[in-house]
């Protein structure tokens, strides 16, 4: 059994999330998120969170891509992980080319081309331009 593993946010999930699990689950048989959580996201990555650590395992869980989501609670875990977990292939997306390469002397190391016109500031920004706009209408 080919293992992957992949790990972020996931906050206000979208379909480039989606492609991403999509992709990172094609390339073996069984597939653990390392799902980054609240205090993490907080202290270490400056990401406050729409939905709850609990929220989004639960969304993440309900993806047919997605066999097991485990904590992120720190960057260091990673290799302790792929031991852990016998991993084969560590994925993520583009924007992190070369931050793992160090990964590469534990398992398989893969970039997948980030989805480039959807992300999660994206939608946080869009919703808060309507919002301002709808203001401006009731002026
Ligand atoms: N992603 C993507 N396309 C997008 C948005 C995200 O391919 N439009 C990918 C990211 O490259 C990442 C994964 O989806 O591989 C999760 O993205 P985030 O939730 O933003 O996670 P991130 O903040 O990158 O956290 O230790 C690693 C970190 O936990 C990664």
């Amino acid at each position: 059994m080919k293992r992957i593993i992949t790990y972020g946010t996931f906050d206000l999930l979208h379909y480039g999330h989606i492609n991403l699990l999509k992709r990172a689950k094609e390339l073996g048989d069984y597939l653990i998120v390392a799902l980054s959580e609240d205090e993490f996201n907080e202290k270490c990555k400056n990401k406050k969170c729409y939905f709850s650590y609990y929220e989004r395992k639960q969304l993440l869980q309900s993806i047919r891509y997605v066999d097991l989501v485990i904590p992120e609670k720190c960057w260091e875990q990673k290799v302790e992980d792929i031991k852990l977990y016998k991993i084969d292939v560590f994925a993520m997306g583009s924007d992190w080319k070369g931050k793992f390469d160090f990964m590469s002397d534990h398992c398989e190391v893969v970039y997948f081309p980030r989805t480039k016109e959807i992300s999660t500031t994206q939608i946080k920004d869009d919703f808060k331009k309507a919002d301002l706009k709808k203001e401006w209408a009731n002026v």
